[in-house]
């Protein structure tokens, strides 16, 4: 499940995935792309994890892009390649069935960038930097980047991004709508772990559907709203909804189950 780049820690339920390479500043080589596709393919269906915060190791850095040491000499065929595995490994952490929070305490550039756009929450701190400067190396975003940006932060200002390369600050990632909360400094893993935790206690089937609904919305093969009647249909026929209202009537915590 896990190998040297990627440590796992686990406190009630919520796993913390820290991406460990700090002397290339988290750079995203082979073997931390095995270990998030190990980590996610092994609980697609574990409601026991509540929860995911991916972080990177160090103060400096949440992910400083794919490793460039590791793709130069890549042709087209083998670029291809290596970019549609990259984003087969982000769909799943977009579509995991409990929330993933990319609690971003550095630079989170190229690939970085990719990766806490895939989450479903983004908390950064202070210092936190955010770009696409995959121009400067001649290429494009091989990791989704080119559209989730624009779902996140509207066409104009990720055209910008994407052009010029600039990097963009944690107060202005915040006014653009691509985190949620700036924190201080180091406390970036705290405030991830508050949301989780707060989140545990719903519906886990509950949740996976909300995610799913929201992924519907920029899905075009899917009609989001009839997708949320027949999702309706499905929550209310689950023993949860029906222990979550029995909860509320008997004025005590609702005991869900995932069922
Ligand atoms: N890859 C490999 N090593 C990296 C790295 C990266 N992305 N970023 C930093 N490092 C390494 C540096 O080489 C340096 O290692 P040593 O020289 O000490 O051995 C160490 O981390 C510390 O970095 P700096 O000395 O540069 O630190 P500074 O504080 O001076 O600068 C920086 C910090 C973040 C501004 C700078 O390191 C930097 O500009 N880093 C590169 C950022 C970047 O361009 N990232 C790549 C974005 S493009 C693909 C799919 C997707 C992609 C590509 C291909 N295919 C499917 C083929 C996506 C590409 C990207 O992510």
């Amino acid at each position: 499940m896990t190998n040297e780049f990627v440590k796992i820690e686990k406190d009630r339920g919520i796993y913390t995935l820290i991406i460990n390479r700090p002397e290339a500043l988290n750079a995203l080589n082979r073997s931390v792309f095995d270990a998030l596709e190990s980590f996610f393919k092994e609980n697609l269906d574990n409601f026991d994890v509540k929860g995911v915060i991916i972080t990177g190791a160090g103060e400096k850095a949440f992910v400083a892009g794919a490793d460039i040491k590791e793709f130069l000499g890549l042709d087209a065929k083998g670029g291809s390649e290596l970019s549609k595995r990259g984003q087969d490994i982000f769909f799943m952490i977009e579509n995991f069935h409990a929330p993933v929070i990319a609690a971003v305490n550095g630079f989170a550039l190229g690939g970085g960038c990719e990766l806490t756009m895939a989450c479903h929450i983004r908390v950064a701190g202070q210092h936190a930097k955010f770009g696409q400067p995959e121009v400067n190396l001649g290429l494009v975003p091989g990791y989704g980047g080119s559209q989730r940006l624009i779902q996140l932060i509207g066409k104009g200002k990720a055209t910008e991004m994407l052009l010029t390369a600039d990097m963009i600050n944690a107060e202005e990632a915040l006014r653009l709508g691509l985190v949620t909360h700036v924190v201080e400094s180091g406390q970036e893993v705290t405030k991830a772990m508050d949301i989780l935790i707060k989140i545990a206690s719903k519906g886990p089937l509950a949740v996976k559907q909300s995610i799913q609904l929201v992924n519907a919305y920029f899905d075009k093969t899917q009609d989001g709203f009839k997708r949320e009647y027949e999702d309706f249909g499905l929550t209310i026929g689950s023993e949860d909804s029906k222990e979550g209202a029995l909860a509320f009537v008997e004025k005590r915590k609702a005991n869900f189950k995932a069922k």
